[in-house]
C-alpha cells in the first residue's frame, strides 16, 4: 500500500519512467490492478463512483468484489456499493432482476454480455448487463480489461458472447501431485488434503479462468486413473466444483475406458455388454448426487495403450454412445479424443486418427463431441491442420491445443502460443468451398451444430507464477480469450496480454509485442524449420534428437518423421508416399500434391525433397535449412536484446526472470541448431553454406546428452 502511494505521489510531481516499487512475483497474473497513471487514474474514479449490482448471489458479490479490488487498485479509492444507482455509478443488472432494461440482451445467450454508457434519469451511468449473474461477471472483467489498458470508458457500447460452448482446461494432473508435460511445479489440486483443506489457491484459479471466458475445467489426466471415479474422489472433486461454480465453471473427469473391472470386478468393458452401461450409468448418477452441474466426461481411449472399446472390436462411437447415454440425463456430455494410432498399424501415423474416425461420422449419440488435436501428429511446433477438421461434418469437433509447451521450449522458452492458435484457426478446410476455416468447424457455424468446443492442456502449477514463467502466463491468457473469439488475432490478443501484465505504455507494449509475434517461429527455425517434426529427445522431449533411430515402435524414432537419407529429407505424404494429402479437400490436396505449391513453411511435413532441390528463395534445401537455423538463433538474439532495453520499464524480479529464461533460451537454441546441423550433415554430407559457423561440438557429444530428471516426463 505504502509502496502505491509512494508509486502514484512520484507520478503525481511529475518524475517519469521510474519502475514500479512492487514487488511482482507473477501470482496476480493478469489481474495486477496496479496504480494507474493519474489522467488514467481519474478517468476510471469518473465513471465508477459507486456501484450498483442485482441482488447478493455468490457471483455478483465476486463481481462487485473484483470491481471494488480493481478500481481500488487502480486509482487508491475503492467505490462503496449502493442500492440506488447514483450519477457515474457502473450498474450490473440481469433482466431478472431489472426487467426494463435499457439495452436488448437477446443473442448474448447465458454467458455474454452488454456493456453501454447511459443516461438513466439524468444520471450518466455505465451499464454492465447479461442474462445471467455469469454474463455479467464476464461483462465486469470486460471493462476492469479497458480501464487496466487505459482505454477511453466515456462511450462504451459494447456487445459480446462466446462463439464456442465448451472452453475448457485439460490438466494433465495425476492424483499423486504429478502433471503430465508440466514445467510449473506440482500440481495445484492437492487431492490429500481435498475435500477439508481448500487453499485460497482454487477461488484464485477460477477467478483467473473466469477473466478470459474459461469455462470448464477437466481436473484429472486424460491417461486417466479409476480411482478418481470412487467415492473419495468424487467428493473430492465435488469440493472443488463448489469452488468453481460461482465462476461460471464446471467440473469434468477423465475416465479409464477399464474403470467397471478396475473398481467393480466387472469381467469386461464391453460398451455393448448391459452390465458395463449399468456400471457407467449408476457411476453417473452417483457423480451428479455430488456435483449437480457435473459437465460430462473426457476419455483417450485405445490410443498410446490405453484400453477401449476397440479391444471388444467395437468402435469408438460404441464406447463414446454408451458413456453418453449414461450422462444424458443429466445434461452432460462426452468428449471423445480422436489422438489415436496403434503400433500395429503400419500406416503412416499423421493418416490414422482420420482412418479410424472419418467413416463413424454421423454414429454420435448428440452429447458427444470428438475432440481434435489441432494438427494429425502431435502438438509440434508447426503442423497443418488436422484433416479431421471439415471432414466430419454431422460431428461436432473440438479443438485440442496444448497451452504447456512439452514441445516448444518447455517453460524457460518465450515461444508466444497465440500465432500457433491463429494459424490453426484461421486454416482453411475448403470443406464447403472457400472459407471454411478451423474456426467455422469449431464454432459449429459451418455445419450447424450447437454442441461446440474447444480445451487447451493447461500450463498451470504450483509454482508461483502458475505457469512456470511470466510470458507463458500469455499463451493461458491467449487461450481463453481466442477460446471466446476464434477470429480474434494474436498480435491483439498479445497486446492485450502485455498492456494487463506489464504496462499500458507504448514504450513497453511495443516491444513487449514483437518479441512475442516473432517468437514462436524463432522456435519453428532452430527446432523444426521448414516443416520437419517430433525431432525432440525420447520420452521428455527436451531438446534435440533427431538421430534417434533404435525405438520398439517405428512411430517412435525420429528418423520416421524426418526421413533424411543421402538423397534427401522429408517424409512423402504424397501419392507416391504415405498419400495422407488425399485425407484434405481436392482443393488442398491438388495444392498439396507438389513441392513447389506447397507452403514452404510446410515442405518436408508433405515431400521428401533433395538436399539440392531450390526453395523460393534460389538457395539449396541444406544451404535453406541450415539458414532457417541460424535464423532463429539470431531471433533469439534479437529477443534478448529488446527485453535488455526494458530494464527500466519492468519490476526488478520479472525483468530478472525473464531475462535469465533468454538466456537459457539463447543457449538452447545453439544447441538445437547445432545439434541439428551436425546430424543432418552427417547424412547429407554437404558442406555448410558460406559464413554458417560449424557445430560447437561433434555430433557424438550431442548424442550423449542425456536429461533423465527432466520435468514432466512420466
Ligand atoms: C503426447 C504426450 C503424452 C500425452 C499424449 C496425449 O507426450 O504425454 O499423454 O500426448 O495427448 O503429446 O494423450
Amino acid at each position: 500500500m505504502l509502496a502505491r502511494l509512494f508509486c502514484r505521489m512520484i507520478a503525481m510531481i511529475g518524475i517519469v519512467a521510474m519502475p514500479p516499487a512492487m514487488a511482482e512475483d507473477g501470482y496476480d497474473l493478469w489481474l495486477r490492478y496496479a496504480p494507474a497513471q493519474p489522467t488514467a487514474a481519474q478517468q476510471i474514479s469518473a465513471h465508477a463512483r459507486t456501484i450498483t449490482a442485482p441482488g447478493n448471489s455468490a457471483t455478483i458479490q465476486i463481481a462487485t468484489a473484483e470491481l471494488q479490488r480493481g478500481i481500488g487498485g487502480m486509482t487508491g479509492t475503492t467505490p462503496a456499493l449502493s442500492d440506488m444507482i447514483q450519477q457515474d455509478a457502473l450498474w450490473l443488472a440481469t433482466p431478472a432482476a431489472s426487467p426494463a432494461l435499457p439495452v436488448k440482451l437477446e443473442g448474448l445467450g447465458r454467458e455474454g454480455y452488454a456493456i453501454r454508457t447511459l443516461m438513466l434519469d439524468g444520471k450518466a451511468v455505465t451499464l454492465i448487463a447479461g442474462n445471467s449473474d455469469t454474463g455479467v461477471l464476464h461483462g465486469v472483467f470486460h471493462w476492469l480489461r479497458l480501464a487496466q489498458s487505459g482505454a477511453a470508458l466515456d462511450r462504451l457500447d459494447i456487445r459480446s458472447t462466446p462463439r464456442i460452448g465448451l472452453r475448457l482446461l485439460n490438466h494433465w494432473d495425476n492424483l499423486d501431485g504429478m502433471v503430465e508435460r508440466g514445467y510449473a511445479g506440482q500440481s495445484i489440486w492437492d487431492w490429500w488434503r481435498l475435500p477439508d483443506y481448500k487453499g485460497s489457491r482454487y477461488a484464485d484459479y477460477a477467478r483467473a479462468n473466469a477473466s478470459i471466458g474459461i469455462n470448464g475445467t477437466v481436473l484429472n489426466n486424460v491417461n486417466a486413473k479409476a480411482t478418481s471415479l470412487t467415492a473419495p474422489y468424487i467428493v473430492k472433486a465435488a469440493a472443488l466444483a463448489d469452488i468453481f461454480r460461482p465462476y461460471g465453471i464446471k467440473v469434468y473427469l477423465s475416465v479409464k475406458w477399464t474403470a467397471p473391472m478396475e473398481l467393480d470386478g466387472l469381467k469386461s468393458a464391453d460398451p455393448l455388454d448391459p452390465a458395463v452401461a449399468a456400471w457407467w450409468k449408476a457411476k453417473a448418477d452417483e457423480i451428479y448426487r455430488a456435483i449437480p452441474d457435473f459437465g460430462g466426461f473426457l476419455v483417450k481411449a485405445n490410443s498410446e495403450g490405453q484400453p477401449g472399446p476397440q479391444d471388444y472390436k467395437r468402435t469408438h462411437a460404441d464406447g463414446a454412445n454408451m458413456l453418453a447415454a449414461a450422462l444424458k440425463p443429466h445434461g452432460g456430455i462426452v468428449m471423445w479424443r480422436a489422438f489415436v494410432y496403434a503400433h500395429d498399424n503400419p500406416d503412416d501415423r499423421a493418416k490414422q486418427a482420420y482412418t479410424d474416425f472419418k467413416p463413424l461420422d454421423g454414429q454420435f449419440a448428440d452429447n458427444v463431441i470428438v475432440q481434435v488435436k489441432n494438427g494429425a501428429i502431435d502438438f509440434q511446433p508447426r503442423e497443418p491442420f488436422h484433416p479431421l477438421f471439415g471432414a466430419m461434418p454431422k460431428t461436432p469437433l473440438m479443438m485440442e491445443f496444448q497451452i504447456t509447451k512439452e514441445y516448444l521450449g518447455q517453460s524457460t522458452h518465450l515461444t508466444y502460443l497465440g500465432p500457433l492458435f491463429e494459424e490453426t484457426l484461421q486454416s482453411d478446410t475448403f470443406a464447403h468451398g472457400k472459407g471454411s476455416t478451423v474456426a467455422r468447424v469449431i464454432d459449429g457455424s459451418l455445419d450447424g451444430h450447437r454442441l461446440t468446443g474447444i480445451a487447451g492442456v493447461a500450463n498451470i502449477g504450483a509454482d508461483r507464477d502458475w505457469s512456470g514463467s511470466i510470458f507463458n502466463q500469455a499463451d493461458w491468457y491467449a487461450f481463453g480469450r481466442m477460446a471466446w473469439n476464434p477470429d480474434l488475432t494474436a498480435d491483439a490478443v498479445a497486446r492485450e496480454w502485455a498492456a494487463l501484465t506489464f504496462s499500458p505504455d507504448k514504450a513497453v507494449v511495443d516491444p513487449v509485442v514483437t518479441m512475442m509475434m516473432g517468437s514462436r517461429e524463432a522456435a519453428v527455425d532452430y527446432m523444426t524449420p521448414l516443416g520437419l517434426a517430433h525431432v525432440m529427445g525420447t520420452g521428455h522431449h527436451y531438446g534435440p534428437a533427431p538421430w534417434v533411430s533404435e525405438l520398439g515402435r517405428p512411430e517412435w524414432n525420429p528418423v520416421y518423421y524426418h526421413k533424411a537419407d543421402a538423397s534427401g529429407i522429408g517424409f512423402d505424404r504424397t501419392k507416391s508416399g504415405s498419400n495422407a494429402i488425399a485425407q484434405y479437400a481436392p482443393p488442398i490436396a491438388k495444392r498439396l500434391a507438389k513441392p513447389g505449391t506447397t507452403p514452404e513453411r510446410d515442405l518436408l511435413w508433405f515431400h521428401h525433397i533433395g538436399w539440392d532441390d531450390r526453395l523460393a528463395s534460389g538457395e539449396t534445401v541444406w544451404d535453406g535449412l541450415v539458414h532457417r537455423y541460424d535464423r532463429g538463433v539470431a531471433t533469439v538474439g534479437t529477443m534478448r536484446a529488446t527485453w535488455d532495453s526494458l530494464r527500466p520499464l519492468i519490476d526488478p524480479e520479472r525483468f530478472a526472470q525473464t531475462q535469465t529464461f533468454l538466456t537459457i533460451q539463447q543457449r538452447e537454441a545453439v544447441w538445437w541448431r547445432d545439434a541439428s546441423i551436425a546430424y543432418f550433415q552427417s547424412i547429407t554430407k554437404r558442406p555448410l553454406p558460406a559464413g554458417a559457423a560449424a557445430p560447437a561440438h561433434p555430433l557424438d557429444w550431442y548424442k550423449a546428452q542425456s536429461f533423465p530428471y527432466a520435468p514432466g516426463n512420466p
